[in-house]
């Protein structure tokens, strides 16, 4: 199948963009799980969630994106049709994932019982959450969540919900394997790696042109069509991206953090918290030039 990653068009699966590995065959398998995170730097687990509660919640978003008037009048609701060249919508975050009916998927009994077991104690989730509804020819750029999050415990994990069945020609996570972990990324972790946008006040993307990072530091691109249910869970240092959106439905999904409750928050996203805060001085290529990466 012909997809578009980032403005790259390409064979999905491919030499360029693989398959990510499903884990779901390691749940309660605790150190099996810990030994596959460690070594592709993400979990795929397929059917985390029930799939009735995620489409629920999937019909509470387009209601909302509906009275929004963001959608195709006269279209199927489910179907989250936008108009022509329709462009990503904001959605009222706080509102939206307050509702039950979202708040069940994102703070879903099997996301805390699989993370009280990986901590081997009680965690917790950022009270905020980061909803999205992606419109036509719009992606993800390359980058470590930890320039955006980093200022709390060292345990602390990404979980992307796609909400709804969602194919990686709609815009789906990818995943660049070997980011996390290989020397050849030892440079980015240890420059751009420990940014923070808002005290370093750098743009948080690293790279528009994700296949442009595999070409120069190695690793390799992992992508997946996702179902309704399944979740992505990974660390600060993977670096991540998504593929383009090539259809005329919104892609909707939310990303979501746990981190043991024992540990100290990135006082920005408490539940008081001011979210990000300082603008933009310094752009991501004169920095890489200064760190010759
Ligand atoms: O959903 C996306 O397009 C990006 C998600 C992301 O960057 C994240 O989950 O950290």
């Amino acid at each position: 199948m012909r997809i578009r990653f980032g403005f790259r068009d390409l064979e999905f699966p491919s030499a360029h963009l693989g398959e990510l590995r499903d884990s779901q065959d390691l749940l309660g398998d605790l150190d099996g799980l810990w030994q596959r995170l460690k070594e592709d730097g993400y979990l795929l687990l397929r059917r985390l969630i029930d799939r009735q509660t995620v489409m629920t919640g999937r019909e509470t978003i387009l209601e909302a994106m509906r009275a929004q008037h963001a959608l195709v009048p006269n279209t199927p609701l489910l179907d989250g049709v936008m108009p022509p060249g329709g462009k990503s919508v904001r959605l009222r975050e706080n509102q939206l994932t307050h509702d039950p009916t979202i708040r069940n998927v994102l703070e879903n009994h099997a996301l805390f019982d699989l993370f009280d077991s990986l901590f081997g104690e009680p965690s917790l989730t950022f009270p905020f959450k980061w909803m999205r509804a992606i419109g036509n020819e719009q992606y993800t750029a390359a980058h470590y969540d930890f320039v955006y999050m980093g200022r709390g415990s060292g345990n602390l994990y990404t979980v992307w919900i796609p909400f709804g069945d969602i194919p990686i020609e709609q815009g789906t996570l990818a995943i660049c394997r070997g980011s996390h972990n290989l020397d050849s990324f030892a440079r980015i972790r240890d420059t751009y790696g420990r940014m923070d946008v808002d005290r370093d006040r750098i743009e948080g993307h690293f790279e528009r042109d994700p296949m442009d990072i595999i070409d120069r530091f190695g690793g390799a691109w992992l992508g997946a069509n996702y179902s309704a249910g399944d979740v992505i869970i990974f660390g600060m240092h993977t670096m991540h991206a998504s593929t383009t959106n090539l259809t005329n439905r919104f892609r909707l999904s939310c990303d979501v953090r746990f981190q043991p409750a024992s540990e100290p928050m990135d006082e920005r996203w408490t539940k008081l918290g001011r979210g990000h805060y300082a603008s933009v001085q310094r752009d991501m290529k004169s920095a890489r030039e200064q760190w010759g990466i």
